[in-house]
């Protein structure tokens, strides 16, 4: 009798064991799938918290950077541009999605003040906040997304944070790219007077047409803007494009067929400590300015 009740038991503990072995390896085996769909782009993930990045940039843009923006909702502006990618299929983004966005939160940039780049954002972010000009990213969305990556999922309220999609590698109408493809082609098109972009004379070809600001910026521009294209060269490097480079060239072509104004500086060397000293710089200005 005692031994059929110690069998007894020992088969509940067996079925038990098996049970529990059951229900945590379906978790697992579920969780691992789920987690593969959530790891399958080759992008990095949405930045954490990054909805509460969002709120606390816009308030301190609107409240101290730029207190005349300061009508601005952030609330507002928060929700809208969570609901233009949340809950979406990652690679279907287009440019309807972020169209209220821009519309709670368009810049208004004067004439003469715009700065392009390409290549050189860190010094073109010097370059113009030394002479009280204005980068995409001294505007309030610029300001909002710099270097944050965001994407959803089909579905699902929550970021992605585990990969989002990759231009290259994915799909290019992913919801970062088509925001700052966005954005930029709304900077260019709303220029006025005369545009500035610094590119990189130490590249091969300082003008890339794939480039955003090859393929949304400078076609962009409306006829009678002047652009004025700053070749800058980092003087470790020796330079490898100049004004009258092919490059260069493709770029003075695609504005003279839009009527827009070109010049061309190059020979600007930076510094290695790629300080811009203002009027006075300590760049080697060896500037041949061409009216081209
Ligand atoms: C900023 C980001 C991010 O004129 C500039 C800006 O207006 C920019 O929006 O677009 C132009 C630069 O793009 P381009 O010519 O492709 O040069 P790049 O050095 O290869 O920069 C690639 C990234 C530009 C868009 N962009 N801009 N802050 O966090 C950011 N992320 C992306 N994708």
């Amino acid at each position: 009798m005692a031994d059929c009740s110690k069998r007894k038991k020992l088969c509940y503990c067996l079925l038990l064991c098996f049970l529990v072995a059951g229900i945590t390896g379906g978790a697992i085996g579920i969780y691992k799938w789920y987690r593969s769909g959530l790891n399958r782009w080759h992008g990095p993930g949405s930045t954490p918290d990054f909805q509460d990045i969002i709120e606390d940039r816009c308030y301190n843009y609107t409240q101290r950077i730029r207190p005349d923006s300061r009508s601005r909702n952030c609330q507002e502006i928060k929700q809208a541009f969570m609901s233009a990618f949340i809950s979406k299929d990652p690679c279907k983004a287009t440019k309807e999605d972020y169209r209220r966005l821009i519309d709670l939160a368009d810049p208004t940039v004067p004439c003469n003040k715009r700065v392009l780049w390409s290549k050189t954002k860190e010094l073109a972010r010097e370059y113009a906040k030394l002479r009280g000009l204005v980068t995409l990213e001294d505007t309030l969305l610029g300001f909002l997304a710099d270097r944050l990556h965001w994407c959803g999922e089909p579905g699902s309220p929550d970021l992605n944070t585990w990969s989002c999609p990759d231009w290259e590698k994915d799909c290019r109408t992913n919801y970062r790219s088509v925001f700052w493809e966005v954005l930029s082609e709304r900077f260019a098109e709303s220029a006025c007077g005369t545009v500035q972009v610094l590119l990189n004379g130490s590249l091969e070809n300082a003008f890339d047409e794939m480039s955003i600001f090859g393929r949304v910026e400078a076609p962009n521009l409306k006829p009678m803007v002047t652009l004025q294209v700053w070749l800058v060269h980092d003087p470790g490097k020796p330079p490898r494009d100049s004004c009258s480079g092919s490059s260069i060239k493709k770029l003075k072509s695609i504005l003279s067929e839009r009527n827009v104004r070109f010049i061309c500086r190059d020979n600007l060397r930076v510094h290695h400590e790629k300080r811009w000293t203002g009027r006075n710089t300590s760049w080697n200005q060896d500037c041949r300015e061409k009216y081209q």
